[in-house]
C-alpha cells in the first residue's frame, strides 16, 4: 500500500470517529435535557404539587437490590436507585394520617394502587431513576423511565409502574 492510500486511509477513520464523538454528545445533551424536564405531578389534599428531578434526587438517595419478575422473563435481581416513595409524600406536605391510598400513573394510562400501610413501609415501595448506575431510560427510548416505581416485597412485578408522571393521595 502506498503512503498516500493509508494517508487516506487515516483521514476517513478520523472523520468517522469525529462524527461518532459529535453523536455522542448530542446524545448525552438530549438525555440530560430530558431528565431536567422529568417532573411527578403530586395531588392531595385539593392541591397540586411538580416535584422536579432534581428536588427528587435530594430525598434519601438509596440504591438497593431487588427482583424482577415479569410474565416473559425470569426472576432476575437487578440494583436500582431511588428514593422511598413515602420521602417524596411528606416533601410535599400532604397529610397521610387521613388517607387510604396512593395511586400511582404511568405516561401510558397504567394505573397502580398502595395502601397507606404499604407506602408508610420504607424498604418496600421506591420511587426508582437508576438500573444497574445508569439512568432509567424513557418509554421512546424502549426504557421503564425516566422513573419507575419498583415494589421490593411484590412477588412479581406487576405493580412496578413504568413511566410514572403522577401520583394522588387520597
Ligand atoms: N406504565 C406501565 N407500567 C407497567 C406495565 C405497563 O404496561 N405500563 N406493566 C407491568 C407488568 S405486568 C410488569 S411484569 C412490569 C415489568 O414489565 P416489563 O416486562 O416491561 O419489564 O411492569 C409493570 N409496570
Ligand atoms: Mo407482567
Amino acid at each position: 500500500m502506498s503512503n498516500k492510500t493509508i494517508g487516506i486511509i487515516i483521514l476517513i477513520l478520523v472523520i468517522i470517529l469525529g462524527v461518532f464523538a459529535l453523536m455522542n454528545r448530542e446524545l448525552v445533551k438530549d438525555k440530560r435535557g430530558a431528565l431536567e424536564m422529568a417532573e411527578i405531578i403530586v395531588k392531595g389534599d385539593e392541591m397540586e404539587s411538580m416535584i422536579k428531578f432534581e428536588d427528587i434526587v435530594e430525598l434519601g438517595e438509596v440504591e438497593f437490590l431487588a427482583t424482577l419478575d415479569t410474565s416473559d422473563t425470569d426472576p432476575q435481581d437487578y440494583s436500582y436507585t431511588g428514593i422511598p416513595l413515602i420521602n417524596l409524600i411528606e416533601e410535599v406536605g400532604i397529610s397521610i394520617a387521613d388517607k387510604r391510598q396512593v395511586i400511582v400513573r404511568g405516561i401510558d394510562g397504567y394505573t397502580v394502587v398502595f395502601s397507606i400501610d404499604e407506602v408508610m413501609d420504607e424498604d418496600n415501595i421506591y420511587l426508582a431513576y437508576k438500573i444497574n448506575d445508569r439512568y432509567l431510560d424513557s418509554r421512546e427510548r424502549g426504557g421503564s423511565g425516566p422513573y419507575q416505581i419498583i415494589v421490593k416485597k411484590d412477588q412479581f412485578s406487576q405493580r412496578w409502574c413504568k413511566f410514572v408522571v403522577e401520583l394522588e393521595i387520597r
